[in-house]
Parts: C-alpha cells; structure tokens; sequence
C-alpha cells in the first residue's frame, strides 16, 4: 500500500510540544491536547489509557521524568487491533507492543508489527508519518546477516511493503534489556506531509552496503515537520559514510555524533546549536559509560534537556546514540 492519501488543507501545523517532567501520568493524561505520555523502564508509573506508552528501556537518571507529547485543541484515542492510537489537531501518534514469544523472532514479529501500523495509518487522515521508534530485544544477538537488528531491518521492510514508497520516514531502532522479548513500535503523523533531510556527511541508510546486511535499514537521517518549525531527528551515531568510527572509543564517538548533529542542522536549513527548547535523548549501551555521557553533554550541550536510557545501539561497536527534537 502506498501512502497516497491527498493533503487534506494547506493549514500551517504547529508541531507537538515535547517536554520531561515529573509528573503522575493521571495529571497529565488529563491535560487538554495531551497526545502521548511515555514511561521508562520498569519503575514506571503505568496507566490503560492508550495515550500512555511503557517503554522497554530503563532511564540512567532517577526520579525518572515522564516524556509528554502536546497538542493544541482537544485529543481523541483508542485501540484497534493491537495498535493503540491518539490524534488531535492534525496529528497522530500510534503505538504497537508484540511479544516475540507468540508471533515468532524478530523477523516475523517486525512484519506484523509494521503491517498493522501501516494499515492503521492508511485508513487515518493523519497518514503522513514523520517519525518512528523501534524497540527490541538483544539486538546484537546473532552473527552476520542473522543478527538479530538485520533480521529486524528485513521484516520491517517486508511489513511496510510500498507504504514509504515516496520516502521513508525519520526513525530510531535501540535494543532494550526487558525480559520479555517484545517488539515495541511507535510513531508520530501528520495530516500533511514532512520533508525529508539527509546528511551529506553520512551514506543515506537506505543506500548502505551489503556489508550491512541483505535488506538495508529504511528510515531518513531526519524530517522537517510540517508547518517547518521542527526538525526530527533520527539515532545519530559516530558513523562517517557508512562506517562506524572511532571503535571503543566514548569520547571520541561523542564527538563525532555531535558533528552528524550539527551537519545535519545544516543539512535542513535550521541555525546551529541546541537549546532548552530542544529535547534529546541519549542511549548508552554500558552503564558505567552513563556519568561520562553525563557529563559530556551538560559541557557541550548546556541547558538542553537530555534523557539518558540503557541501550543497545545497533551496531556492535557503537556506544552511544542520540536522537531527538530540534526546535
Ligand atoms: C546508523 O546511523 C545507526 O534502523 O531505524 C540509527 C537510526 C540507526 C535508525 C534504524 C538505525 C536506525 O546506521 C543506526
């Protein structure tokens, strides 16, 4: 199925507002235009309502905030099949959690989870996706091309089938350390379509070598959203073309993935730099590398809200990884 839907209205949208805070996810799923709430880790405070989401990932800092998605106007939400769902204002964000256990490894369980997200959002007028999250288990278990990320990659792109035929969208894919072997899928669409920006300093992921495995990873480095005031931006790590750089090597990949950053600031016309109004989040893969990351960050990025996670990059080599909101 190919994303055909028509641009409804050329109305300019004002993008989600995405904060941290330390809240009870009650009050704030009963704010008016609260989109989506998101809870990290096992401490987290749950709730049924299918505007909250229990990410797999525990978070480095503690108390742990709440990550908040926020509208303008009012929210409707609900669940359709395994996929839960919100939407206001022209936009939509939609969620799907499967157990690997009944819907076979992380091929398989990535072919269903996409096929269901993309048939949901196809039926939907918010139909222009602009950002997706994946979760997963061990994801560097297994060698060569049956490594658990590269069998991923290949049911993700058998589950979208033509769905991103004009594009793909934006995209972060980070392996968790939950028992429970769950794929967990998430996004955030648009009633209009995004633009896509690549990075020049980076071989677009789509275009990666064979090297990499038999079906290269489908996202885009990052979107401008509509209404151009935001800029999405996919995992960033220390790769330059596309290898991975500076093996074993914290600091340096810190260095290198603030470049991609910065380049890819560039890339999409925004002035440099991040500020508090630019949430990011950080994935590490060894928790004593955490008080570095820490610390690196409040030095080169300061002021700029940063949730760091326990993660899994999905390259072996890699340490660390950031994505987030340029605002
Ligand atoms: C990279 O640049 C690092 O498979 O969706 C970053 C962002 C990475 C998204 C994905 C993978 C993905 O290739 C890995």
């Amino acid at each position: 199925m190919v994303q055909g839907c028509e641009n409804v209205r050329p109305a300019l949208r004002r993008a989600p507002r995405v904060s941290y805070r330390w809240v009870d996810p009650e009050t704030v799923l009963q704010e008016a235009g609260t989109l989506g709430v998101f809870g990290f880790g096992t401490g987290a405070v749950r709730s049924e309502d299918p505007r909250w989401l229990g990410v797999d990932l525990e978070s480095f800092d503690a108390p742990t905030p709440l990550e908040i998605w926020q509208v303008d106007g009012s929210v409707t939400h609900g669940r359709a099949g395994d996929v839960q769902w919100s939407r206001g204002d022209g936009w939509l964000f939609a969620a799907i959690t499967l157990d690997e256990a009944t819907h076979g490894g992380p091929r398989d369980t990535a072919v269903t989870a996409y096929a269901q997200l993309c048939d949901f959002v196809a039926s939907r007028r918010e139909c222009h996706v602009q950002r997706i999250w994946n979760y997963l288990g061990d994801i560097n278990q297994g060698d060569g091309d049956v490594e658990r990320y590269k069998q991923f990659c290949e049911g993700r792109a058998d589950g979208m089938g033509r769905f991103f035929a004009d594009g793909f969208p934006a995209a972060t894919a980070i392996g968790h350390h939950a028992p429970a072997m769950r794929l967990q899928v998430y996004l955030l669409a648009c009633d209009e379509p995004g633009e896509r920006v690549e990075n020049p300093r980076q071989v677009s992921a789509w275009q990666y070598p064979r090297q990499y495995g038999r079906i290269a990873p489908t996202f885009a480095r990052a979107m401008t959203l509509p209404g151009q005031d935001v800029l999405a931006i996919s995992g960033t790590a220390a790769v330059v073309g596309h290898a991975s750089a500076h093996q074993d090597d914290l600091l340096a990949q810190l260095d290198e993935t603030l470049v991609n950053l910065e380049s890819l600031l560039v890339s999409a016309g925004m002035p440099a730099g991040f500020d508090t109004q630019s949430p990011l989040k950080v994935y590490v893969r060894h928790p004593t590398d955490a008080p570095l990351v820490h610390d690196f960050l409040q030095r080169r990025l300061p002021g700029v809200p940063v949730l760091a996670l326990h993660g899994d990059i999905c390259r072996s080599e890699l340490l660390v990884e950031i994505d987030g909101w340029r605002y």
